[in-house]
Order: structure tokens, then sequence, then C-alpha cells
């Protein structure tokens, strides 16, 4: 097992990873090894291959050329990069929130089958917020009103998107002040890459301010949305139990994963599991049942909403595939490799593509659209269950780790007794010293899971409350940290509240789109204290991220006044000024700034440091260096 101890903490990962030895079956981390080493001017942000007068690169020790062909230099380039790596992670999120949104005005409609409206109140403080009008109308014209007027947040006739009036008056300013109040989601993502043409932005400065606003219309605009709307559809989360890494497979019952990150699909495929028929139909092929479960963030909104068991996060999802117990696995979009449906092949898998906008090689493509989701769930739920009886050998290698999951803020609410009192109580007494979002995906540069695990398990020791999302979420519950017992790794203050509501130090908030949940709960903390999201005891992090959104979520963190610690580095060590705008000279800005430090339990330092120094500010008792 030595062997593979450097490439995953998990034991499930790494059995799987023998299995996949066994099995002939390349994964992640052989293709990363293959790519070694990887381009050192793209490393640093210093390629460019915007235009076809290029490719070109800056030289970055000073002796070959400092310019491309246009006469971009290495701070034109790097801002014109790294503010395009946040175009496509807004983009990405903010269309998934369309796609919801789209969910909603067919259902206003009446013509989306299957779906409805499972929180009416939120649905009419939304459509408030949004200025529609609720008087005389049912639940259904409401619903089609509040769609229509998100919509218009998506396109250019709003001079400030909506949702951003949730921000604190003094964020508020700050956006308006420094020209980076969102306008428009699509517009500030189409501006970005307008921008970033040749011959057009050439301002690294004022490039890099365009990437806060088009950051702020994925964070309060379509990731916001995102969220807002799929609790309307499919309800507001609340805590509940469930289990958490490969063990969750069960050998007798026919294997359902969802995979990718829109509940749209997924929820409609968790209803089709639930029909007694399809429960008879298993039976009658020699399964004891179908048992549905998740991967990355599709499955973190089942496991939020339903208490649906989650199979792994990104790096594992080959591994799941090797263990030869999944019947069928339907994908949407977003962090799907591209190379499943080759390992798919090796086994009896069936790959199901549900997305018109992601196709993968080896994958059958069968399209949900609202009209017709409730149908196709059933007909593909039957056939997984067809499938069942071409398994192969099925290896499960270990025992599901239970998690508690669900909590949305208004959850978080909830556990508190209605009120965030007793959470700033504790803030203010020092028990609590502070809060850290830890978010973001898994790199095989980095040790699978240890820097999520690593990272929080010092952050609870030092008495900070840690609420976390996406894959970081999985990979805490997967060590543990999710159940009341992990409070013997907390500090004594934290153990003691957490202990008197009876709940984790580690809260699961969701998906990586709910990350918004994380900014909601700073504007409430920030409008009981009647300070700045700034001035907060609260910290950001994302130890082992890759994705493009992992970017856009770092900058809309930093720009709604969270500090932020990145694990791995981000293209823009070719241009200093860069750097040192982004590390230091937005603190005098914006109040935040990113970190950089990839070594997790110096993270951890990092973070305890800034949340002193923010309870030394705010006048609470902080310990010294
Ligand atoms: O949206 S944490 S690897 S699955 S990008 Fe992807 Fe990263 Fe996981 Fe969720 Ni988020
Ligand atoms: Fe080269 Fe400039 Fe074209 Fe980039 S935009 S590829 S630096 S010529």
């Amino acid at each position: 097992m030595k062997k593979y101890e450097n490439l995953t903490i998990t034991e499930d990962g790494q059995l799987m990873l023998k299995k996949a030895e066994r099995d002939q079956i390349e994964t992640v981390w052989e293709r990363y090894q293959k790519q070694l080493p990887q381009c050192g001017y793209c490393e640093m942000g210093l390629s460019c291959r915007i235009c076809n007068m290029g490719p070109c690169r800056v030289d970055p020790f000073g002796e070959g050329p400092q310019q491309g062909v246009c006469g971009a230099d290495a701070d034109i380039i790097v801002a014109r990069n790294i503010g395009r790596m946040i175009a496509v992670g807004a983009a990405a999120h903010s269309d998934h929130g369309r796609d919801l949104v789209e969910v909603l005005a067919a259902v206003g409609e009446n013509k989306a089958p299957g779906y409805s409206i499972k929180e009416p109140e939120k649905m009419k403080a939304l459509a408030a917020e949004y200025g529609v009008e609720c008087r005389d109308k049912d639940i259904l014209q409401i619903a089609a009103g509040l769609a229509r007027a998100m919509q218009e947040d998506y396109g250019t006739r709003k001079k400030e998107l909506t949702l951003t009036k949730r921000a604190p008056e003094k964020r508020q300013e700050i956006w308006r002040k420094l020209g980076v109040m969102p306008r428009g989601i699509d517009r500030e993502t189409s501006e970005m890459m307008h921008r970033t043409h040749m011959g057009v932005d050439n301002g690294w400065q004022s490039l890099l301010l365009h990437g806060i606003r088009n950051a702020l219309s994925d964070g309060w605009g379509g990731s916001l949305i995102a969220t807002e709307v799929s609790d309307i559809l499919f309800g507001i989360p609340k805590p509940s139990m469930t289990s958490v890494n490969t063990g969750v497979l069960r050998e007798k019952e026919v294997n359902i994963l969802v995979h990718g990150h829109n509940p749209v699909v997924s929820e409609m495929i968790l209803l089709a599991c639930q029909d007694p028929d399809m429960t008879a139909l298993a039976k009658s092929k020699g399964a004891e049942g179908i048992h549905l479960s998740g991967l990355c963030c599709t499955g973190n909104e089942l496991l939020m909403r339903h208490g649906v068991p989650m199979a792994g996060n990104h790096l594992m999802t080959e591994l799941i595939i090797a263990t030869g117990a999944a019947d069928m696995i339907l994908a949407d979009y977003q962090c799907i490799m591209p190379s499943l449906g080759t390992v798919a092949a090796c086994y009896h898998t069936k790959m199901i593509s549900t997305s018109d906008k992601a196709r993968f090689p080896g994958m059958e493509h069968r399209e949900f659209h609202p009209e017709n989701a409730a149908d196709l769930a059933g007909e593909l739920v039957k056939e997984a269950v067809e499938n069942f009886s071409r398994r192969g050998k099925v290896y499960i290698p270990v025992e599901p780790v239970p998690a508690l999951g669900g909590f949305s803020v208004e959850a978080i609410v909830a556990a508190l007794g209605g009120t965030p009192a007793p959470l700033l109580e504790a803030l203010k007494e020092g028990k609590i010293r502070g809060a850290a979002g830890v978010v973001g995906c898994n790199n095989p540069k980095i040790t699978h899971d240890q820097g999520h695990v690593s990272l929080v398990k010092k952050l609870i020791a030092n008495d900070i409350l840690v609420v976390d999302t996406g894959c970081a979420a999985v990979a805490t519950a997967k060590a543990g940290f999710k159940v009341t017992e992990a409070l013997q790794y907390a500090g004594p203050g934290l153990k003691e509240i957490c202990g008197a509501l009876q709940i984790p130090p580690v809260l699961h908030m969701g998906s990586c789109v709910d990350n918004v949940r994380i900014l909601m709960l700073a504007c409430a903390l920030a409008d009981a204290l009647d300070t700045d999201i700034s001035d907060l005891p609260m910290a950001g992090a994302a130890p082992e991220w890759y994705s493009e959104k992992a970017v856009s979520i770092g900058a809309y963190f930093v720009a709604s006044g969270v500090y932020t610690v990145l694990g791995p580095m981000p293209p823009i060590t070719g241009s200093m000024n860069v750097v040192k705008l982004l590390t230091e000279g937005l603190e005098d800005v914006i109040g935040a700034t990113f970190a950089v430090e990839p070594d997790p339990e110096k993270a951890a330092d990092l973070i305890c440091r800034h949340i002193e120094k923010k309870r030394k500010t705010l006048g609470l008792k902080h310990r010294k260096e």
C-alpha cells in the first residue's frame, strides 16, 4: 500500500488504486505523471495563444523575448489569462443557474411534469426582493414572474445585480467606488472575453478589476440564483444523517450513481429510484433493491436535501467504476473526466450523458429537458436495473463512514435556536475564535484529500468553526469530521459550543454553487455585528483546487472581503505586479487578499493569525502571536 500513500490518504482510494492497477486501468494520477514536467511558461501564466499571430511566450529569466508578437508584456499576458479563467468559472456556475431558472419558468407554465415548488415561502421572499408582485397571483404565476425577473439579471439592462443588495451597505459602497459592481451576469463574462481579445484592454490593473466584477457576477449572481432556485424547487436543506466513501455502494442492490452538478437531473433520478414499481422490477431481476449514490457536486446537492449517500469526490470517480458495482452512472456537466467512458468500457457500467451541453466519449447520450425529465428518468432507472445481471465480480473495499449533512444557513440558524445570537456570543467570548470556509476540488498535484483534512483538523483544534462545500466537504466527511464524535479533535471552546448544540465541528454547506451560502452566513454575522464582511474573524481556503470555477469563487470571496488561502499556486507568478496586487495590494481597496500556501499546516497558521488579527480590530479578546 506504501506505493499509493503518496497519491491518496484515503483507505478506499488506496485499495481501489491497487485494484485498478490489477485491472490495468489508467487513472488520473498516471496521466498526470506522463505529463511531467508540465510547461513552465504555462505554469507561470506566461504563454499566450489568444490570437493567431501567436502562440507566444515571455521568457521569465529576461534572456529571451519579453513581449508577444503584438507587444503584450508579462503583466498583460498573465492578467488576460487569469481573467479568462475567472470568466470560464463564472460562466459555468451562472449557466448552471440559468438552467434552474428555465426549469422554474417551465414549472410556472405547467410544462415541467415531476418538478414543483417545494418552498413557496422562500419563493415569495425572493419575488419580493426582485420586485415581483405576488398579490392575487397563484404559486405558478409567481414562479413564472420570478423566473422572468431573474433572467433580466443575466442580461444588460441592469446597473446593479438584484441580489448584491444583500451585501452589507459598506461592501456595496466599496464595489461602487471601485467600479466593480456587477451589472449583468452574462454581460461581465462577455465583457471579459472582449477585453482579453488582442488589442483591447492592455492595462493589467483594469483587467484584474474587471476579473473581480466578473467573479462578483458569479457569487452574487449566477451561483446565488442557482442555490436559491434549487432550494425553491427541491427544498431547503435540513440536517440529516448520511454515509460516505466507496463503501456506500451495495453488493446486492442495483447501484445507480449521479455525477456532475445540476440537481435538475439527479432529483428526477432520485424520484424514479423511489418508485415501488422499480423496486419490484429490481427484485424480479435478483437484486434486493435500488440504491442511489452521488459523486461530486450533484451528489452534494442530493446529500444536502435528502441524505443520499456520497460515493466519492473528484479524484475517486474513475476508481468508483473500477469497483464493478456501478450499474449506471448518469452525468450532467462539469468536472466529469472524459476518461470515464473508457474506464467504464472495462466493466459493465452503463454511462449516460444527459445535457445538451456536455458530451463524452463512451457515453450514451440521453438528453434531459424539463418536459421529458420525469419519463426519461424512469426509463433510465429501468435500464440500470436490467444492467444488474451483466455484473461481473464486485469489489467494495471498505465500510462507509457516517456523516451529517444539510447545513443551509436556515438550518444553521435553526440549530442555534432560531437566531444567530448564540454563535455571536461564542465568538465574542472567544470560545469560537472565528469561522473558515474550506472549499474546492481535488488535484493530482496534491495527495488526495490531504490538503483538506490536515487543514481542517488544525483549524478545529484551534477553536475555528469550519463550514465546507464541494469536494472539500466530501473529503472531511470521509475523514470522519462530520459527526459529533469528531468534537474530540476540536479545541475546548468549539467542543463546548458544538457539543451543547449537538452539531459537528465541520458543517457541510453543500455543493460549489452553495459557496454563496457561506457568503450569506457572513452577511448575517456582519449585519448582527453592524460591520462589513472584511471585519469578521473569518477566512476562506481552497487547499486542493484545480478548476476555473475555483478561481472565480476565490475571487468573489476576496472581493466580498474574505481573506482566502489557496493551496496550489495559480498561473500568475510570471508577473510580480499581478502577484503583489492579488496578495497585498487588494487589502487597501477591498479589505482582503489572496494568500498561497501549499502546506496545509502552514495555511492553518495563516488563517489562525488572520482571525486573531480581525478579533483584535473588532475589540474582541484575542490571542497574541
Ligand atoms: O463544483 S470542488 S472538483 S466537483 S469544481 Fe469540481 Fe472542484 Fe469538486 Fe463540484 Ni467544485
Ligand atoms: Fe501573441 Fe499577442 Fe496574439 Fe497573445 S495576443 S498570441 S501575445 S500576438
